[in-house]
């Protein structure tokens, strides 16, 4: 036989198709574990990833200031003891170069990269019914199948440039937090805008005022922002914490946040005197941390009256530190109750504004109307600038997986199933697109509790399911639809009795014009979850379909 008949009877299609036991999209926290824990499974796996290296959010995040607003020694892997005694954290809360460093180290740790592809971006997922079978092909054109597929893909991945005309005429250069350069950015000498007041801005900001000749902050909406404390972390207390890992995590876990060491609180804000609740405030201000400050009162986030309290003592606190007034009003936040918008966690943001080189625009008042080539202009004033940086947030809990054409069984395509907002069951699978798990998806705590906790948990139940599915020679798993349905109305309910879906947040995608407003992360707590996982999975995947 001729070369040229054996190529003729094998289509091309399947020539450059590579087979797997399972594709993971994306290799940060959830990736990289996804990957350890299904290749121990005896799985073939393959990882696509869209950056030059691992990291996921803590790759592409690499503004000046970027740092976790979790702590270091909560905001890690508990997989592995031996990893958790070896790794030392430096700082109380760890900045970006150090958890890029932390998860290059697990890469290499555990062997993992041997099975990742970088600078892969994944632009397609279909599901044949009749094969049991997801096809992933990559922007490079590269095709792999396996009959289970993994979106590891992240909350917080897609960044969101405002729509703000004229960005491509500007002559300057322009940055976004979530995609910040690889060498990092000098802007000694400069004139800077600093475009949104979210958590990115509220970090970089300090920074970027003491490199900049001159940063204009153009604010639409003021966030409230308690002080991180930040410190080296003292080797006693550190090493004291990892004498007991194993009880730490284990406290952790019966938080619905996954952080141990604060008390729960046992009052309602008004069961305490006005002198009580403010001295209260004071010692957890002194404390620092975003849970600490938002853990006082158990109806800290369901009363409108009692957040309140909380809110006006962070407006207090600005306005003593803030010595201009106007600039002091300008920044106390006016629109939301504090905690349902991501509660921001500082060093010296608002001292920031008594430097001379510092101006906080007040773009409610007069809005941006278009960049120029030369700077911006708001409605009333037109502003010089050398460099535009678009701290502008993302286009949170769908975004990444709508850049992925996703289309399950007879090809319905995952953006129309997902116009109304996101279905899910247990945030792990959406109905229609059997053995597609998604990593901390809409409908789970995600966002709403310590990240890597809720990464480990998902990833063991994935593990585990995978397995079970297996080792029952079942081809398939999807969704039920009516378990489906009661869930995501569960998630609403709990939802809607907090204070959450009030606020214009990324939480109900707000920041996203057109995007349908639903509050989609679950905040019943991490543990009240975790139960319900392990219950469904105790029942053989009770509420899923198998075949
Ligand atoms: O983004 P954001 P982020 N004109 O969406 C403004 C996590 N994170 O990147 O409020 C003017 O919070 C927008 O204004 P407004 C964390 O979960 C964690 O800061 O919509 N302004 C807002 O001020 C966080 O919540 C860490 O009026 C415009 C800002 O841009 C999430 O990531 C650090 C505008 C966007 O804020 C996202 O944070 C960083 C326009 N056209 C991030 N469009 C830590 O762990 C948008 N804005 C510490």
């Amino acid at each position: 036989m001729s070369n040229a008949t054996q190529m003729k009877d094998v289509p091309t299609a399947v020539t450059n198709t590579q087979r797997y036991d399972a594709v993971v999209v994306g290799a940060g926290f959830a990736g990289l574990y996804m990957l350890k824990r299904l290749r121990a499974l005896g799985l073939r796996v393959r990882v696509f990833e869209a950056g030059s290296n691992v990291g996921g959010t803590w790759f592409w995040n690499k503004y000046p200031g970027a740092r976790c607003d979790v702590e270091s020694l909560e905001y890690s892997y508990s997989f592995d003891e031996d990893l958790q005694q070896d790794w030392v954290w430096p700082e109380r809360y760890a900045e970006q170069p150090v958890i890029l460093k932390y998860l290059n180290h697990v890469a290499d740790r555990f062997d993992l990269r041997k099975d990742i592809e970088l600078n892969q971006r994944v632009s397609s997922a279909h599901y044949d019914s009749e094969g049991c079978l997801w096809t992933l092909s990559t922007q490079r054109g590269d095709v792999v199948e396996a009959p289970f597929c993994v979106m590891a893909t992240g909350c917080l991945s897609t960044a969101k440039l405002p729509e703000i005309p004229g960005i491509d005429r500007f002559k300057g250069k322009w940055y976004h937090s979530g995609l910040w350069p690889e060498q990092g950015v000098d802007f000694t000498g400069q004139r800077v805008g600093v475009i949104g007041t979210g958590s990115s801005a509220v970090q970089m900001i300090p920074l970027i005022a003491k490199e900049a000749k001159q940063l204009y902050v153009f604010q639409r909406h003021a966030n409230f922002v308690v002080p991180a404390h930040n410190r080296p972390l003292d080797a006693a207390v550190h090493q004291a914490h990892q004498e007991n890992y194993v009880e730490h995590r284990a406290e952790a876990q019966l938080t619905p946040f996954c952080i141990g060491g604060h008390p729960k609180p046992t009052k309602k804000a008004f069961e305490v005197s006005a002198q009580e609740r403010q001295a209260t405030y004071e010692t957890k201000w002194a404390k620092g941390g975003a849970i600490s400050f938002l853990y006082t009162y158990t109806d800290l986030l369901v009363s409108k009256e009692a957040n309140e309290t909380a809110g006006e003592f962070v407006r207090q606190k600005i306005r003593q530190i803030v010595k201009d007034p106007q600039t002091a009003e300008d920044l106390c936040p006016n629109d939301h109750y504090i905690g349902t918008k991501r509660l921001c966690v500082d060093t010296g943001y608002f001292e920031t504004y008594n430097r001379n080189n510092v101006r906080l625009v007040n773009v409610q008042k007069a809005p941006i109307q278009q960049i120029e080539p030369e700077g911006l202009k708001t409605e009333n004033e037109s502003f010089a600038l050398d460099a535009i940086v678009f701290a502008t947030g993302f286009d949170a809990m769908t975004g990444a997986l709508f850049e992925i054409d996703i289309r399950g069984k007879q090809g319905a395509e995952l953006k129309t199933k997902w116009a109304d907002g996101p279905a899910t069951y247990l945030g792990l699978m959406t109905a229609g697109f059997p053995n597609m798990f998604i990593v901390t998806g809409p409908g789970s705590p995600s966002v709403k509790t310590n990240m890597v906790c809720a990464i480990e948990q998902h990833v063991d139940w994935i593990a585990d399911c995978v397995e079970q599915i297996r080792a029952q020679r079942l081809h398939e798993i999807d969704a039920d639809p009516s378990a489906q349905a009661h869930w995501t109305q569960h998630v609403n309910d709990v939802g809607d009795s907090t204070l959450y879906p009030l606020a214009n947040s990324w939480y109900v995608g707000a920041n996203v014009p057109g995007k349908p407003r639903v509050f989609t992360p679950y905040v019943a707590g991490l543990d009240v979850y975790r139960k319900k996982c392990d219950e469904v999975a105790a029942q053989n995947y009770a509420g899923f379909l198998k075949r």
